[in-house]
Protein backbone atom coordinates (compact mmCIF):
# COMPACT_ATOMS: atom_id res chain seq x y z
CA UNK A 1 0.00 0.00 0.00
CA UNK A 2 1.60 3.42 -0.90
CA UNK A 3 1.34 6.66 0.89
CA UNK A 4 -1.59 8.29 -0.69
CA UNK A 5 -3.38 4.41 -0.68
CA UNK A 6 -2.62 4.65 3.54
CA UNK A 7 -3.65 8.58 3.80
CA UNK A 8 -7.10 7.93 1.82
CA UNK A 9 -7.96 4.64 3.45
CA UNK A 10 -11.23 5.67 5.73
CA UNK A 11 -12.20 4.48 9.36
CA UNK A 12 -14.29 1.34 7.89
CA UNK A 13 -11.76 0.53 4.83
CA UNK A 14 -11.68 -2.34 6.47
CA UNK A 15 -14.01 -5.49 8.30
CA UNK A 16 -13.26 -8.04 10.70
CA UNK A 17 -11.82 -10.65 8.91
CA UNK A 18 -13.87 -13.44 10.66
CA UNK A 19 -17.74 -11.75 10.38
CA UNK A 20 -19.61 -13.89 12.33
CA UNK A 21 -22.53 -12.00 12.10
CA UNK A 22 -23.99 -9.16 9.27
CA UNK A 23 -24.15 -6.87 12.57
CA UNK A 24 -20.65 -6.81 13.26
CA UNK A 25 -20.16 -4.89 9.37
CA UNK A 26 -20.17 -1.39 9.74
CA UNK A 27 -23.43 0.44 8.43
CA UNK A 28 -21.60 3.61 7.42
CA UNK A 29 -19.15 1.52 5.28
CA UNK A 30 -18.96 3.12 1.91
CA UNK A 31 -19.08 -0.76 0.42
CA UNK A 32 -22.00 -1.71 3.33
CA UNK A 33 -24.45 -3.28 0.72
CA UNK A 34 -21.89 -5.59 -1.49
CA UNK A 35 -20.54 -6.45 2.43
CA UNK A 36 -23.54 -7.72 3.46
CA UNK A 37 -24.41 -9.32 0.38
CA UNK A 38 -20.90 -11.49 0.01
CA UNK A 39 -21.73 -12.02 3.94
CA UNK A 40 -25.21 -13.65 3.20
CA UNK A 41 -24.00 -15.63 0.12
CA UNK A 42 -20.87 -17.30 2.22
CA UNK A 43 -23.60 -18.13 4.90
CA UNK A 44 -25.58 -19.52 2.47
CA UNK A 45 -22.85 -21.70 0.94
CA UNK A 46 -22.28 -23.13 4.69
CA UNK A 47 -25.76 -23.72 5.49
CA UNK A 48 -26.21 -25.90 2.34
CA UNK A 49 -28.64 -23.55 1.07
CA UNK A 50 -26.62 -21.83 -1.69
CA UNK A 51 -24.41 -23.64 -4.32
CA UNK A 52 -20.93 -22.71 -4.69
CA UNK A 53 -21.50 -21.27 -8.69
CA UNK A 54 -24.10 -19.18 -6.83
CA UNK A 55 -20.43 -17.39 -5.16
CA UNK A 56 -19.77 -16.77 -8.97
CA UNK A 57 -22.96 -15.12 -9.79
CA UNK A 58 -22.98 -13.25 -7.06
CA UNK A 59 -19.26 -11.79 -8.19
CA UNK A 60 -21.18 -11.33 -11.66
CA UNK A 61 -23.82 -9.63 -10.15
CA UNK A 62 -21.84 -7.29 -7.65
CA UNK A 63 -19.58 -6.00 -10.34
CA UNK A 64 -22.45 -4.88 -12.95
CA UNK A 65 -24.42 -3.14 -9.81
CA UNK A 66 -21.03 -0.98 -9.08
CA UNK A 67 -21.29 0.15 -12.39
CA UNK A 68 -24.98 0.98 -12.54
CA UNK A 69 -23.62 3.52 -8.96
CA UNK A 70 -25.31 0.76 -6.63
CA UNK A 71 -28.41 2.57 -6.64
CA UNK A 72 -32.04 1.87 -8.19
CA UNK A 73 -31.99 3.77 -11.41
CA UNK A 74 -35.23 5.89 -12.14
CA UNK A 75 -35.99 3.46 -14.84
CA UNK A 76 -35.40 0.26 -11.85
CA UNK A 77 -37.66 2.14 -9.87
CA UNK A 78 -40.76 2.15 -12.77
CA UNK A 79 -39.93 -1.43 -13.74
CA UNK A 80 -40.45 -1.99 -9.84
CA UNK A 81 -43.71 -0.39 -9.83
CA UNK A 82 -44.88 -2.12 -13.15
CA UNK A 83 -43.92 -5.14 -11.12
CA UNK A 84 -46.17 -5.01 -8.25
CA UNK A 85 -49.04 -3.88 -10.77
CA UNK A 86 -48.37 -6.99 -12.68
CA UNK A 87 -48.36 -9.31 -9.10
CA UNK A 88 -51.46 -7.37 -8.29
CA UNK A 89 -52.94 -7.82 -11.25
CA UNK A 90 -52.27 -11.56 -11.79
CA UNK A 91 -54.73 -14.83 -11.17
CA UNK A 92 -52.22 -16.81 -9.82
CA UNK A 93 -48.54 -15.17 -9.42
CA UNK A 94 -45.76 -17.79 -8.29
CA UNK A 95 -42.27 -16.16 -6.98
CA UNK A 96 -39.36 -18.67 -7.89
CA UNK A 97 -36.51 -18.88 -4.98
CA UNK A 98 -33.01 -20.36 -6.01
CA UNK A 99 -29.90 -21.13 -3.44
CA UNK A 100 -29.04 -16.95 -4.23
CA UNK A 101 -32.32 -15.33 -3.62
CA UNK A 102 -33.06 -17.66 -0.15
CA UNK A 103 -29.74 -16.46 1.30
CA UNK A 104 -30.10 -12.73 0.09
CA UNK A 105 -33.35 -11.74 0.50
CA UNK A 106 -35.85 -15.13 2.60
CA UNK A 107 -37.52 -12.71 4.85
CA UNK A 108 -38.15 -9.93 1.49
CA UNK A 109 -39.70 -12.83 -0.41
CA UNK A 110 -41.82 -13.70 2.22
CA UNK A 111 -43.23 -10.30 3.24
CA UNK A 112 -43.77 -9.58 -1.04
CA UNK A 113 -45.81 -12.86 -1.44
CA UNK A 114 -47.45 -11.65 1.35
CA UNK A 115 -47.94 -8.26 0.00
CA UNK A 116 -49.26 -9.15 -3.41
CA UNK A 117 -50.69 -12.98 -2.16
CA UNK A 118 -48.43 -15.00 -4.50
CA UNK A 119 -46.79 -18.25 -4.04
CA UNK A 120 -43.55 -19.06 -3.18
CA UNK A 121 -41.59 -22.10 -5.21
CA UNK A 122 -38.04 -23.35 -4.53
CA UNK A 123 -36.69 -24.40 -8.26
CA UNK A 124 -33.12 -25.26 -8.48
CA UNK A 125 -30.73 -25.69 -11.36
CA UNK A 126 -28.38 -27.63 -8.85
CA UNK A 127 -31.25 -29.92 -7.67
CA UNK A 128 -30.47 -31.99 -4.67
CA UNK A 129 -33.41 -33.16 -1.93
CA UNK A 130 -31.02 -31.91 0.93
CA UNK A 131 -30.35 -27.92 -0.77
CA UNK A 132 -35.11 -27.95 -1.57
CA UNK A 133 -34.83 -29.39 2.19
CA UNK A 134 -32.60 -26.23 3.35
CA UNK A 135 -34.38 -24.17 1.27
CA UNK A 136 -37.41 -24.57 2.55
CA UNK A 137 -36.43 -24.62 6.14
CA UNK A 138 -34.79 -21.48 5.63
CA UNK A 139 -38.02 -19.86 4.44
CA UNK A 140 -40.13 -21.31 7.09
CA UNK A 141 -37.40 -19.39 9.79
CA UNK A 142 -38.10 -16.48 8.15
CA UNK A 143 -41.99 -16.33 7.97
CA UNK A 144 -42.95 -18.78 5.16
CA UNK A 145 -45.94 -20.88 5.78
CA UNK A 146 -46.77 -22.87 2.47
CA UNK A 147 -43.84 -23.22 0.33
CA UNK A 148 -43.65 -24.76 -2.94
CA UNK A 149 -41.75 -27.28 -5.62
CA UNK A 150 -40.83 -30.31 -3.33
CA UNK A 151 -43.49 -31.84 -5.36
CA UNK A 152 -42.04 -31.17 -8.73
CA UNK A 153 -45.16 -33.22 -10.03
CA UNK A 154 -44.87 -31.31 -13.68
CA UNK A 155 -42.51 -30.26 -16.00
CA UNK A 156 -41.49 -26.72 -17.91
CA UNK A 157 -41.76 -28.22 -21.72
CA UNK A 158 -38.65 -28.53 -23.68
CA UNK A 159 -36.26 -27.86 -20.55
CA UNK A 160 -33.94 -30.72 -19.96
CA UNK A 161 -32.27 -29.68 -16.49
CA UNK A 162 -33.40 -29.41 -13.13
CA UNK A 163 -35.25 -26.18 -13.47
CA UNK A 164 -37.87 -27.78 -15.71
CA UNK A 165 -39.10 -29.66 -12.26
CA UNK A 166 -42.18 -27.25 -10.60
CA UNK A 167 -45.07 -27.78 -9.09
CA UNK A 168 -48.60 -28.74 -10.62
CA UNK A 169 -50.27 -26.08 -8.97
CA UNK A 170 -47.59 -23.80 -9.18
CA UNK A 171 -45.39 -22.51 -11.64
CA UNK A 172 -46.69 -24.96 -13.80
CA UNK A 173 -49.94 -23.27 -13.33
CA UNK A 174 -48.97 -19.57 -13.11
CA UNK A 175 -49.81 -16.81 -14.79
CA UNK A 176 -46.96 -14.06 -13.52
CA UNK A 177 -43.84 -15.77 -12.76
CA UNK A 178 -41.03 -13.45 -10.83
CA UNK A 179 -37.56 -15.26 -11.96
CA UNK A 180 -34.64 -13.28 -10.05
CA UNK A 181 -31.26 -14.32 -10.89
CA UNK A 182 -30.91 -16.88 -13.54
CA UNK A 183 -29.23 -16.08 -16.77
CA UNK A 184 -30.92 -18.96 -18.66
CA UNK A 185 -33.30 -21.14 -21.04
CA UNK A 186 -35.97 -21.35 -18.52
CA UNK A 187 -37.04 -18.14 -18.78
CA UNK A 188 -37.45 -19.02 -22.73
CA UNK A 189 -39.47 -21.93 -21.70
CA UNK A 190 -41.85 -20.23 -19.79
CA UNK A 191 -42.36 -17.38 -22.05
CA UNK A 192 -43.12 -20.22 -24.65
CA UNK A 193 -46.02 -21.66 -21.78
CA UNK A 194 -47.43 -18.01 -22.30
CA UNK A 195 -46.48 -16.73 -18.90
CA UNK A 196 -45.36 -13.40 -18.04
CA UNK A 197 -42.30 -12.83 -16.72
CA UNK A 198 -40.37 -10.39 -13.77
CA UNK A 199 -36.90 -10.71 -14.20
CA UNK A 200 -34.70 -8.99 -11.43
CA UNK A 201 -31.18 -9.39 -12.99
CA UNK A 202 -28.39 -6.73 -13.05
CA UNK A 203 -27.01 -7.88 -16.10
CA UNK A 204 -29.50 -6.00 -18.87
CA UNK A 205 -27.71 -8.63 -21.50
CA UNK A 206 -28.37 -11.62 -19.74
CA UNK A 207 -30.86 -14.09 -21.19
CA UNK A 208 -33.74 -13.93 -19.24
CA UNK A 209 -34.27 -10.15 -18.28
CA UNK A 210 -34.00 -10.36 -22.38
CA UNK A 211 -37.47 -12.44 -22.59
CA UNK A 212 -38.79 -10.74 -19.89
CA UNK A 213 -42.01 -8.88 -19.78
CA UNK A 214 -40.75 -6.83 -17.05
CA UNK A 215 -36.65 -6.48 -16.22
CA UNK A 216 -35.44 -5.19 -13.45
CA UNK A 217 -32.17 -4.44 -13.48
CA UNK A 218 -31.45 -3.61 -9.84
CA UNK A 219 -29.68 -5.34 -6.86
CA UNK A 220 -32.49 -7.65 -5.71
CA UNK A 221 -31.68 -6.92 -2.28
CA UNK A 222 -33.31 -3.40 -3.23
CA UNK A 223 -35.39 -5.05 -5.62
CA UNK A 224 -37.76 -6.92 -3.48
CA UNK A 225 -38.66 -4.68 -0.75
CA UNK A 226 -39.08 -1.72 -3.19
CA UNK A 227 -41.91 -3.84 -5.15
CA UNK A 228 -43.53 -4.29 -1.92
CA UNK A 229 -43.49 -0.79 -1.30
CA UNK A 230 -45.22 -0.05 -4.60
CA UNK A 231 -47.71 -2.81 -4.27
CA UNK A 232 -48.55 -2.22 -0.71
CA UNK A 233 -48.91 1.73 -2.10
CA UNK A 234 -51.20 1.19 -5.11
CA UNK A 235 -53.26 -0.90 -2.63
CA UNK A 236 -53.40 2.03 -0.52
CA UNK A 237 -54.35 3.98 -2.79
CA UNK A 238 -57.07 1.62 -3.71
CA UNK A 239 -55.94 0.98 -7.19
CA UNK A 240 -58.52 -0.13 -9.86
CA UNK A 241 -57.45 -3.08 -11.88
CA UNK A 242 -57.96 -0.73 -14.94
CA UNK A 243 -55.18 1.83 -12.89
CA UNK A 244 -52.71 -1.12 -12.53
CA UNK A 245 -53.24 -2.10 -16.76
CA UNK A 246 -52.61 1.28 -17.59
CA UNK A 247 -49.21 1.69 -15.01
CA UNK A 248 -48.34 -2.34 -16.44
CA UNK A 249 -48.93 -0.70 -20.73
CA UNK A 250 -46.93 2.91 -19.99
CA UNK A 251 -44.05 0.22 -18.96
CA UNK A 252 -41.15 0.47 -21.71
CA UNK A 253 -39.43 -3.04 -21.51
CA UNK A 254 -37.29 -1.77 -24.35
CA UNK A 255 -36.01 1.93 -22.97
CA UNK A 256 -35.19 -0.05 -19.64
CA UNK A 257 -32.94 -2.31 -20.85
CA UNK A 258 -31.66 0.18 -23.06
CA UNK A 259 -31.12 2.56 -20.42
CA UNK A 260 -29.91 0.00 -18.12
CA UNK A 261 -27.02 -1.23 -20.41
CA UNK A 262 -26.14 2.49 -21.20
CA UNK A 263 -25.50 3.37 -17.70
CA UNK A 264 -23.27 0.50 -17.28
CA UNK A 265 -21.33 1.29 -20.28
CA UNK A 266 -21.18 5.27 -20.20
CA UNK A 267 -20.93 5.21 -16.04
CA UNK A 268 -23.19 7.68 -16.55
O1 LIG B 1 -29.44 -22.19 -6.55
P1 LIG B 1 -29.32 -22.76 -7.94
O2 LIG B 1 -28.79 -24.17 -7.96
O3 LIG B 1 -30.63 -22.67 -8.69
O4 LIG B 1 -28.26 -21.87 -8.76
C1 LIG B 1 -28.41 -20.48 -8.75
C2 LIG B 1 -27.33 -19.77 -9.59
C3 LIG B 1 -27.44 -18.26 -9.28
C4 LIG B 1 -25.97 -20.30 -9.18
C5 LIG B 1 -27.60 -20.06 -11.06
O5 LIG B 1 -28.91 -19.65 -11.38
C6 LIG B 1 -26.60 -19.36 -11.95
O6 LIG B 1 -25.52 -19.86 -12.23
O7 LIG B 1 -26.99 -18.17 -12.36
P2 LIG B 1 -26.11 -17.25 -13.36
O8 LIG B 1 -26.09 -17.85 -14.73
O9 LIG B 1 -24.80 -16.92 -12.72
O10 LIG B 1 -27.00 -15.97 -13.41
C7 LIG B 1 -27.23 -15.19 -12.27
C8 LIG B 1 -27.53 -13.77 -12.72
O11 LIG B 1 -27.92 -13.03 -11.57
C9 LIG B 1 -26.32 -13.03 -13.34
O12 LIG B 1 -26.72 -12.39 -14.53
C10 LIG B 1 -25.92 -12.00 -12.26
O13 LIG B 1 -25.45 -10.80 -12.84
C11 LIG B 1 -27.24 -11.77 -11.55
N1 LIG B 1 -27.09 -11.41 -10.14
C12 LIG B 1 -26.21 -11.92 -9.24
N2 LIG B 1 -26.40 -11.38 -8.02
C13 LIG B 1 -27.45 -10.52 -8.15
C14 LIG B 1 -27.89 -10.54 -9.49
N3 LIG B 1 -28.93 -9.81 -9.93
C15 LIG B 1 -29.58 -9.04 -9.01
N4 LIG B 1 -29.19 -8.95 -7.70
C16 LIG B 1 -28.14 -9.67 -7.24
N5 LIG B 1 -27.76 -9.57 -5.94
Amino acid sequence: MTAFDLATVSEHETVPAEVEDEEEIPTDHPRYTDLVTRHRIERGVEKGITHLQGMHAEGRGSAFDYLLGEETTPTADEAERAAAAQLLLAEKPVLSINGNVAALVPAEMVALADAVDADLEVNLFNRTPERIDAIVSHLREHGATDVKGIEADARIPNLEHERAKVDAEGIYAADVVLVPLEDGDRAEALEAMGKTEIVIDLNPLSRSPQVADVPIVDNIVRAVPNITAHAEALEGDGASDADLEAIVDAFDREAALEDAEARIRSGL
